[in-house]
């Protein structure tokens, strides 16, 4: 791929496209000037139209913690914790696009550009790299787009729903497309307060009440609950104990797991798992956010507990692979999106090399524990060569065999491609607006964008999957997975049975018991006493 990364400040951390165009900053009278413009492409593609789609992935796990010092003017924080997964997601849209754009028959008129943002987990840095995508400025500065750069289409993002929640209300003022990859809580179903979002994941309404029905399933009546500390955990967990305690099953604690490094916080939850007599903990929380109880759970040597996962972090490798980890949450069962095979996704991820971009050579850096920074290796660290090989790496960021949050951002920059193409090939005299007018690709408003969104309907390449919006939300679809070991003494993730939304009510579970293998003494199904 023909791509240049170009980075500001180190805000933007991934800037990346097919055309790219750079301003000056804003002048005295507020207006600005364009500085240059690069395109990468032959004379041919010059004269295909760009249209821009903003991405945004949580590549860095949280922010650096700073001083509050006043007396320097403050400074956008750097981000840490580089995740391999996340990366693997922003990776996938970049694969999409480039297919999109070797494609003649999808937007054959149109070159789809990009700018990426890494939202680090947190809500300032989402709400930071939305207010700079709009405003096309390195600053975020809120109410003014500079120059008539090539038209922003929509946000593929932002990652959790505590950062979705922050960007669609933002996006939503200006009535700008934002479909999410990973955003699941259930207030984000609300048009009301977020008219522009639309989501390639089901709600967790769905989620909650398959994992209440799985409870009820299994006769289990005594229950305790552990949630992340934000929307997505108590959201889901609020749902979930509503439908179970109608039914009469009874919660014995419900925790809260912190979002900042509490090493008490989390000893006090493994408490509360040791004292109580529940031995079924269902727990609503992303991987990152789990992460710190596992350890401690491994260190206490807490067995004989069945765990129920949500989503996010049923089959993550992070906690699945941990050493040791069978005794303690084999037998765990969750709730998974679909899973697909992307072909040519492992080549390209494998294809990727340190010269990208800045994210592309901090990945470097931290899988071959190098540097191509100048600084850093006077400091004394080894120099990259460029030549190390990615291909000989057993490493999460290339693992394709588990594509599920990965084919939602696979699919999200299809369902924008696709809205693109009809609004570019919509017929002058019968389109959609005002006096059966179309909108121009090359100068269109961001609601008529939203139209093509609401009323779309494609089959995703690769898979066959057909997909549409209802109100912006999917089908609620889940597979539900078992954790037994593997002939190494790891996990496998087993297939036992799935929840289907759309089925008749008593038809939406489906669970192979004889399948599922138990975690405790008997390996029988639990009491859950
Ligand atoms: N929805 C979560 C975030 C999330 C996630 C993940 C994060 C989901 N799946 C996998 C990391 C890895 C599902 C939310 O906040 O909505």
């Amino acid at each position: 791929m023909d791509l240049t990364g170009l980075s500001s400040k180190g805000r933007l951390l991934l800037v990346l496209c097919v055309s790219c165009y750079l301003f000056t900053s804003t002048d005295a009278e507020g207006s600005c000037k364009l500085k240059a413009k690069f395109n990468l492409r032959g004379y041919k593609e010059v004269l295909k139209k760009t249209v821009v789609i903003g991405g945004m992935f949580p590549v860095h796990q949280r922010l650096v913690s700073t001083d509050s010092n006043t007396t320097i003017p403050p400074e956008s924080s750097d981000c840490e914790g580089f995740n391999f997964r996340t990366f693997r997601w922003a990776q996938t849209m970049l694969f999409a696009l480039n297919e999109i754009n070797n494609r003649t028959d999808l937007l054959p008129l149109t070159e789809l550009g990009y700018v990426i943002y890494d939202s680090c987990f947190t809500i300032s840095k989402a709400v930071e790299g939305t207010l700079t995508f709009l405003t096309g400025q390195d600053e975020a500065v809120p109410n003014y787009r500079c120059g008539d750069g090539p038209p922003l289409s929509a946000l593929v993002g932002a990652g959790g729903s505590d950062l979705s929640i922050a960007t669609a209300r933002i996006l939503g003022l200006y009535y700008f497309p934002q479909m999410s990859y990973a955003s699941s809580c259930s207030v984000l179903e609300s048009r009301f307060q977020y008219p522009t979002f639309l989501r390639t994941i089901p709600s967790d309404e769905h989620q909650s009440v398959a994992m209440a029905k799985l409870v009820l399933h299994f006769g289990w009546t005594w229950v305790g609950t552990i949630a992340a500390e934000d929307d997505y955990g108590k959201y889901g967990i609020k749902r979930f104990k509503e439908v179970v305690e109608e039914a009469g099953v009874c919660i014995s604690f419900s925790e809260t797991l912190p979002k900042v490094s509490n090493p008490e916080a989390i000893e006090r939850i493994v408490q509360a798992v040791l004292d109580s007599t529940a031995k079924i903990i269902v727990v609503f929380s992303s991987d990152v956010d789990l992460s710190p109880l596992v350890g401690e759970l491994l260190r206490n040597n807490v067995t004989n507990r069945t765990w129920i996962a949500s989503e996010a972090w049923v089959t993550s490798a992070a906690i699945s692979r941990h050493p040791d980890i069978l005794p303690v949450l084999g037998g765990t069962i969750g709730f998974a999106v679909k899973r697909a095979e992307i072909p040519g996704l492992e080549e390209h991820l494998l294809s990727i090399t340190p010269y990208n971009d800045t994210l592309t050579e901090e990945f470097w850096g931290i899988v071959f524990n190098c540097s191509m920074n100048y600084t850093q290796i006077l400091r004394g660290k080894r120099r990259c060569t460029g030549e190390e090989m990615l291909d000989k790496l057993n490493n999460t960021y290339s693992d394709v065999s588990q594509l599920r949050i990965t084919y939602n951002v696979y699919k999200a920059v299809y369902a924008v491609a696709h809205a693109l193409h009809n609004l570019e090939h919509c017929e002058e005299g019968s389109g959609p607006f005002e006096n059966d007018t179309c909108a121009d690709i090359n100068k269109f408003e961001p609601w008529q964008l939203m139209y093509y969104l609401k009323n779309l309907r494609f089959t995703v390449p690769h898979t066959g999957e057909e997909i549409y919006f209802n109100n912006g939300d999917v089908d609620g679809f889940y597979e539900i997975l078992n954790w037994q070991s593997d002939s190494d003494g790891g996990i496998t993730y087993t297939h036992i049975g799935y929840y289907n939304s759309t089925a008749p009510p008593d038809e939406k579970l489906t669970i192979d018991n004889t399948s599922i293998i138990w975690n405790n003494d008997i390996l029988e199904t639990p009491r859950s006493v």
